[in-house]
């Protein structure tokens, strides 16, 4: 397999989807791992690490009061690291809920993100010198707006791609059909990153829709497709890596499958166990990104128990002095949620923030 065979149309569309390492670290295709370097490899397992680490930080911050809720990225590292690294300064990403570790690889501060879902609006606020929206709640609302982003870029010959990231939920919203019809007609350089995680709280993919894929949902649009192992952090960051230069030098949208699995539950007031069993989601476990890597890079030479022990240590160490930061930062005032939507408040917003304030 090739490189350019990663991207299929609707004369191609793969058998299996695309994957270099199989659940048990064996190479898939040996001439695509090459792509990527050693050092490379064992950057992907570390930031994998890094944010497993952070996002149970994340659930304990909720459980102890210290959070407001929280969806956790478990199962869906190598979505987020091979998304996140894959893209370039240039490009703009435009997340959904889950992107805790797609967000930080892309240079916003984990600190943001813990802040946000603590309710501080500041959470919000990204460096100047990164193109990332805020985080989006609507179920596929942001679709139209990366669209939009894509489109604006290419009437203004600016550089750069857009990658937006949604579930497998989101592809049943009109935004989501919306978007991809003026992308496809448009021509804009847009990837559509869905990190399809098996579940849109408890509505299980199979009666999400009856297309076989959401792979195949691109074809309606003249939008081409690409179905990636989403467990498989090589695989998505080659993906990834095609999509955007697809998108880049041809202004051809893609969108991208990355078949995964949520191994937590939806968020923090979720309980997965009311509508899945023990058995399917102990099978998924086997099949998890951060194990696969570990076992090739291990047989490989690359890493070893001594190495994993001062890793974990440094994480744990690092998202401490992380979280200790926000919680120090997270006081709230309230008056926030109007003053902070827009660089000035509307009519509409002024008058409910004047009531607000004299209760
Ligand atoms: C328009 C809209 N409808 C409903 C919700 C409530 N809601 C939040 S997340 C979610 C499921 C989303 O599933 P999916 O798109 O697969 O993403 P995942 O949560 O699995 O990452 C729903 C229905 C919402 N936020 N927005």
């Amino acid at each position: 397999m090739e490189i350019t065979e990663i991207l299929v149309d609707q004369n191609g569309f793969p058998a299996e989807m695309f994957q270099v390492l199989d659940p048990e670290g064996n190479v898939v295709h040996q001439n695509l791992l090459d792509l990527v370097s050693k050092e490379q490899l064992v950057d992907f397992y570390k930031w994998m690490v890094k944010i497993r680490i952070a996002d149970r930080r994340a659930i304990n911050l909720q459980r102890t009061g210290q959070m407001g809720t929280y969806p956790s990225v478990y199962g869906q590292e190598a979505c987020q690291v091979g998304s996140g690294l894959g893209l370039e300064k240039e490009d703009w990403l435009v997340p959904t809920f889950r992107e805790t570790g797609t967000m930080w690889c892309f240079g916003v501060p984990l600190y943001q993100t813990l802040l946000y879902w603590m309710g501080n609006e500041t959470g919000s606020k990204m460096p100047e010198d990164v193109n990332c929206l805020p985080i989006a709640i609507t179920v596929g609302g942001h679709l139209p707006h990366a669209m939009g982003i894509a489109w604006a870029n290419k009437r203004q010959n600016k550089p750069g791609a857009v990658l937006c990231s949604f579930g497998d939920g989101a592809t049943s919203e009109g935004d989501f059909h919306a978007a991809l019809n003026f992308a496809g007609q448009i021509q804009t350089a847009n990837v559509f990153f869905c990190q399809n995680n098996g579940f849109a709280i408890s509505t299980p993919r199979s009666i999400q829709t009856a297309a076989k894929s959401i792979a195949q949902k691109a074809f309606a649009y003249g939008v081409k497709a690409i179905q990636v192992d989403g467990n498989d952090v090589v695989a998505v960051y080659l993906a990834v890596k095609q999509a955007l230069k697809e998108a880049k030098e041809n202004l051809t949208p893609v969108l991208i499958e990355a078949v995964t699995y949520r191994l937590g539950d939806h968020t923090t007031v979720d309980n997965s166990k009311l509508y899945r069993a023990d058995d399917e989601v102990t099978e998924m476990q086997r099949r998890e990104p951060i194990a696969r890597l570990k076992k090739y890079i291990e047989a490989t030479g690359l890493w070893d128990e001594a190495k994993e022990a001062q890793l974990l240590e440094e994480c744990k160490k690092g998202v401490d002095e992380i979280a200790e930061k926000a919680l120090t930062h997270a006081k709230l005032d309230p008056k926030n949620m109007f003053t902070m939507m827009y660089a000035e408040m509307t009519p509409a917003l002024q008058k409910q923030h004047d009531e607000f304030l004299k209760q």
